[in-house]
C-alpha cells in the first residue's frame, strides 16, 4: 500500500493537488475538510457540532475526525493506497492514525509538504472566499485563526513524522502544474 499525506497550512494547494495525484496514482482520497462539508450539508449531529469550530476557523476535536477517518478506511479495504489531505492536524491524529496503518500491516509512506508563505495564502482564502460559499474563507479574523490553529496545533504534526525521516518539503508556489511536477517527482522516486 502506498500511503501519501499531503501537508501543509490552509490554502496552500492541497485540496488542488490531491485531485490531481489521485488521479495519476489511484489512490482514494481522503479529506477531512470534505468530509465535514459534507456532514454539515446533510445537517447530521456530528456536522452540526463541526460547524461551529469550523465557523471560527478552529479544528475540529480530535476524536470526530479519527472516527471519520477510521470509517473510511474500513469501508474500503480494497483500497491500493490512501491520500490523506488535511489529516492529520495534531499529533494525537498523527498518532491515532499511525495505529489504525499498523493494525492494517500499512503505515505511511511519505509526507509532502507545501511551502507557501503567509501573504500568499491569506491571498489564495479570500480569492476563493468569493465563489466557494464558504463562511470560513471570507472573514479576515476566520482566516487569521485558522493560520494560527496551525501554527499552533498543525505544524508540529511535520515534526512527528520528520522524526522517522518521512517528510519531504516542496515549494508550494508557482503554477499548478509546476507544484504537480515536484510533487510527482517526490513520489516517482520513493515507489
Ligand atoms: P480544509 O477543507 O482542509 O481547508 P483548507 O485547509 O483551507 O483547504 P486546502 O488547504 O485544501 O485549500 P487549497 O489549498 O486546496 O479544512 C477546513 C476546516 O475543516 C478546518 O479549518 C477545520 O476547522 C476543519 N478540519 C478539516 N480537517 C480537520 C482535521 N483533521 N482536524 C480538525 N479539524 C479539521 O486551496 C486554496 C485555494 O488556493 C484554492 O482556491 C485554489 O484554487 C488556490 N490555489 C491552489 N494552488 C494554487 C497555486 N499554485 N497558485 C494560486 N492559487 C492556488
Amino acid at each position: 500500500m502506498f500511503n501519501l499525506i499531503l501537508f501543509g497550512p490552509p490554502g496552500s494547494g492541497k485540496g488542488t493537488q490531491s485531485e490531481k495525484l489521485i488521479d495519476k496514482y489511484g489512490l482514494l482520497h481522503l479529506s477531512t475538510g470534505d468530509l465535514l462539508r459534507k456532514e454539515i450539508a446533510n445537517q447530521t449531529k456530528l456536522g452540526l457540532e463541526a460547524k461551529s469550530f469550523m465557523d471560527k476557523g478552529q479544528l475540529v476535536p480530535d476524536a470526530v475526525v479519527i472516527g471519520m477517518i477510521n470509517s473510511a478506511l474500513e469501508a474500503n479495504p480494497a483500497a491500493k493506497g490512501f491520500l490523506f489531505d488535511g489529516f492529520p492536524r495534531t499529533v494525537a491524529q498523527a498518532e491515532a492514525l499511525d495505529n489504525l496503518l499498523a493494525s492494517k500491516n500499512s503505515g505511511i509512506s511519505i509526507v509532502l509538504a507545501l511551502e507557501v508563505d503567509q501573504e500568499e495564502l491569506v491571498k489564495r482564502i479570500q480569492i476563493r472566499g468569493q465563489s466557494s460559499g464558504r463562511s470560513d474563507d471570507s472573514d479576515p479574523n476566520v482566516i487569521r485563526a485558522r493560520l494560527v490553529e496551525y501554527e499552533n496545533k498543525t505544524a508540529p504534526v511535520a515534526g512527528h513524522y520528520a522524526g522517522v525521516g518521512k517528510v519531504v518539503y516542496v515549494k508550494g508556489v508557482g503554477t499548478i502544474d509546476e507544484i504537480f511536477q515536484s510533487l510527482c517527482r517526490q513520489i516517482d522516486s520513493r515507489k
